[in-house]
């Protein structure tokens, strides 16, 4: 036995305690020594049967996601399960925090599982491009049967103790505090009955029903599939269900072993690994450091009732933090409420809150007409219009209003943070705080560090938006910040590839195909032409304007690029062409055709040199960060991994040679940044700066 297991008597059960910080992940000093222990426990004639638990947090939170793609070493998780499984005394897990993955591959290997009432369970593999490799293909199915461990295995969606309860996933619930007393109870209780020594793989009705009825898999897949779209996990996943269906368990182990292997030395899974240990880093400012003291905000202000100003007003209030909110107009102040009670209710009829809840929630809303109601306000975000003047003149009466020691925060897509803090005479209090439309929804939040920025606010801004369930990243000031700053090259590319010879549709196809939700052109039609447009000083100057000049303003009027039904299905305009042809031929563009090719690369690499550029100007901290802003703002694929991590899977060099070639035919739109140059050069990696 190791340090990071212990094996002690209790009575005539033995206790092993597993504990290796932060979420006892099964690392191999973790196997090594849970091997030992269960040997030891299972040689040992004083103990009749063996209970396995956790100290700290959690049960066992899954593989060590970050051993993996290393060479092996130490005990293999099989050889764990099958001492487990084969144990001649029954072996209980007692459940805490969250049994997740292999470590709940683990819990299904014990003969019978008991957890808190607070304890959730798991197979999230999923979300990191993985399927459960260690038998939880094979045994969840003969536990809960084939429909229900699709929809587990495909969404990795945590299961409350309750749900596990009554769908055999755990068999007891104990008092919450006292795990070890209760699972130690509940196995003398199983030896003292002569309770048979369960194995899960022995079940067989479930997935026997399940036979000869290809339709359940069939309709699952009808049924999920845009969710699924691109990615290839879940089709893994599902296939490994179809095997515990059809084969033999020891068959199906193969098949397990066969996919997941497939799925583990893929690029998809190494992305999505990825992603989940840079959204953990992205929490990490090199200068504020983790002991960093937080201020308290227990109350919070809104200016602007708007669409932004109520979303971001919700994330508060569905946290349990009172906001008070404040309009210049009362009809305005009193849509912007009726707008987040309708939300929260929309929530309610889909199940998802009670109407309790949405009683609690708005029940902790303040609206108000003056902003001295933001008084002793511990944090003032202002949502206003989006014009440098209208917000130096509310920060400066924010300033003479909000008690000192409050945060006041802008929330601002593209403007300098530092003019805005100019207003005040406190700019260490000020950040910008850049939300995502819908912000009640999106994950994203750029923390927009001003110059003058006091840590404690960083520090506080950082945790806060965890509390609210969001992503922080912490970016400088510069025009559009990260994400918009790179959303322009795109939309700069898309715009010229039109004039050059594509059609809106066959650039939204392409970025569409390579795996984000929607592409440009379909976008600007969902967020209406005539944003910021006006007709007496429309000057027909743009394609965008002369749309709007004949009123083609976007899904909202039924005609943008695309024509919509109804339903708001699109199609390819006729009327769209002929106007991009004209405008084309007005501006002496001679038209070519342009391959799929050309538009992804024309649309991402000069994505990939903005990132660059924002990385050597130190706008954001690292290069992993940039990727957890597109993939978490803007759509993109997270199979992809963000389009530093795609710039280092298609290779610096490459993106560089073809930035160049680029520069050459279209001019400095394409002008490489220095720090690609140096990456290439150097063989080093974008997402890795
Ligand atoms: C699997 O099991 C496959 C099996 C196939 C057969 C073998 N490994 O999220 P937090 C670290 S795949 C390594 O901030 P929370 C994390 O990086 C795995 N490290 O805490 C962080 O480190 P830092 C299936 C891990 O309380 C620290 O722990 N399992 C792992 O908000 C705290 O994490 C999963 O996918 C890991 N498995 O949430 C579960 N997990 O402090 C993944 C965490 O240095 N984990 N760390 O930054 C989670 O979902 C959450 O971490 C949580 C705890 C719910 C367990």
């Amino acid at each position: 036995m190791n340090k990071v297991t212990d094996l002690t008597l209790d009575g005539d059960v033995a206790v092993i305690t597993l504990n290796s910080p932060p979420v006892n992940a099964l690392s191999a000093p973790v196997r090594d020594g849970l091997f030992d222990a269960f040997t030891a426990a299972v040689n040992d004639p004083a103990a009749k049967a063996i209970v396995l638990l956790c100290d700290g947090r959690t049960f066992i939170a899954g593989a060590d996601i970050s051993e993996f793609g290393k060479g092996p070493s130490g005990r293999a998780l099989q050889d764990v399960q099958a001492l487990m499984e084969n144990s001649p005394k029954p072996v209980v897990a007692a459940i805490h925090g969250t049994a997740l993955g292999g470590g709940f591959e683990v819990a299904l290997t014990a003969h019978y599982r008991v957890a808190v009432p607070s304890a959730k369970v798991g197979l999230p593999e999923v979300k990191l491009g993985l399927l459960p490799g260690a038998g939880g293909t094979q045994r969840l199915p003969r536990l809960v049967g084939p429909e229900v461990a699709l929809q587990y295995l495909t969404s990795g969606d945590f299961i409350n103790s309750d749900v596990a309860l009554k769908s055999g996933l755990v068999d007891e619930l104990v008092e919450e505090g006292k795990l070890r007393e209760g699972a130690v109870a509940f196995a003398r209780k199983l030896v003292a009955e002569g309770r048979p020594l369960k194995k899960v793989r022995d079940l067989q009705d479930k997935v026997e029903a399940a036979r000869g009825k290809p339709e359940i898999f069939a309709d699952f897949r009808k049924a999920n599939a845009r969710r699924f779209r691109g990615f290839d996990a879940p089709e893994a996943n599902i296939k490994c269900v179809e095997a515990a269906v059809n084969l033999p368990f020891a068959e199906g182990m193969k098949e397990e072993r066969r996919l997941f292997e497939g799925l583990m030395t893929g690029s998809q899974s190494a992305a999505q690994r990825y992603i989940f240990f840079a959204e953990r880093q992205a929490a990490k400012i090199p200068d504020v450091p983790e002991d960093t003291p937080v201020l308290p905000v227990r109350k919070v202000g809104v200016i602007g009732a708007g669409t932004m100003g109520g979303g971001i007003s919700m994330n508060f209030l569905s946290a349990g933090i009172p906001v008070t909110i404040v309009e210049m107009q009362k009809e305005a102040l009193d849509r912007g409420v009726a707008i987040m009670r309708k939300n929260y209710e929309n929530t309610a009829k889909k199940g998802r809150l009670t109407q309790a809840d949405v009683e609690k929630r708005m029940g902790l809303l303040t609206p108000s007409l003056d902003l001295n109601d933001l008084a002793d306000c511990d944090m003032v975000i202002e949502a206003v219009y989006e014009n440098m003047d209208i917000k130096k003149e509310v920060f400066a009466k924010l300033d003479g209003i909000v008690k000192q020691g409050a945060i006041l925060a802008s929330n601002t897509s593209y403007l300098d943070v530092n003019e805005i803090a100019s207003a005040t005479k406190r700019p260490e209090w000020v950040i910008g705080t850049h939300f995502f439309s819908p912000a009640n929804v999106m994950k994203l939040l750029e923390i927009v560090r001003g110059d003058k920025t006091a840590k404690d606010v960083i520090a506080t801004v950082m945790k806060l938006s965890k509390k609210i369930g969001k992503v922080p990243v912490l970016v400088g000031v510069c025009h559009g910040f990260v994400g918009n700053r790179m959303l322009a090259q795109r939309q700069r590319e898309a715009n010229k590839l039109v004039l050059e010879g594509a059609m809106p549709w066959d650039i939204d196809r392409v970025l569409y195909d390579f795996g984000f939700p929607m592409g440009p052109f379909a976008m600007s039609d969902l967020a209406g032409l005539d944003i910021g447009w006006s007709k007496d000083k429309s000057s027909s100057s743009t394609l965008r304007e002369v749309l709007c000049e004949m009123d083609r303003r976007g899904q909202k009027n039924g005609r943008g690029f695309y024509d919509y039904d109804e339903k708001r299905n699109a199609t390819p305009s006729a009327e769209v062409e002929k106007i991009i042809l004209d405008f084309a031929k007005k501006q002496g563009i001679e038209r070519r055709k342009i391959s799929d090719e050309e538009i992804l690369e024309r649309c991402i690499y000069p994505m990939i040199n903005e990132g660059a550029k924002i990385l050597e100007e130190g706008k954001a901290i690292r290069g992993s960060d940039v990727d957890i802003v597109w993939i978490n703002g803007y759509g993109w694929p997270v199979y992809r991994g963000g389009p530093m991590f795609f710039g280092d899977l298609i290779g610096a060099d490459k993106v560089l040679a073809k930035m160049k070639e680029f520069q050459q035919k279209h001019g400095d739109d394409f002008k490489p940044s220095a720090l690609l140059e140096k990456v290439a050069a150097e063989g080093k990696k974008l997402h890795q700066l």
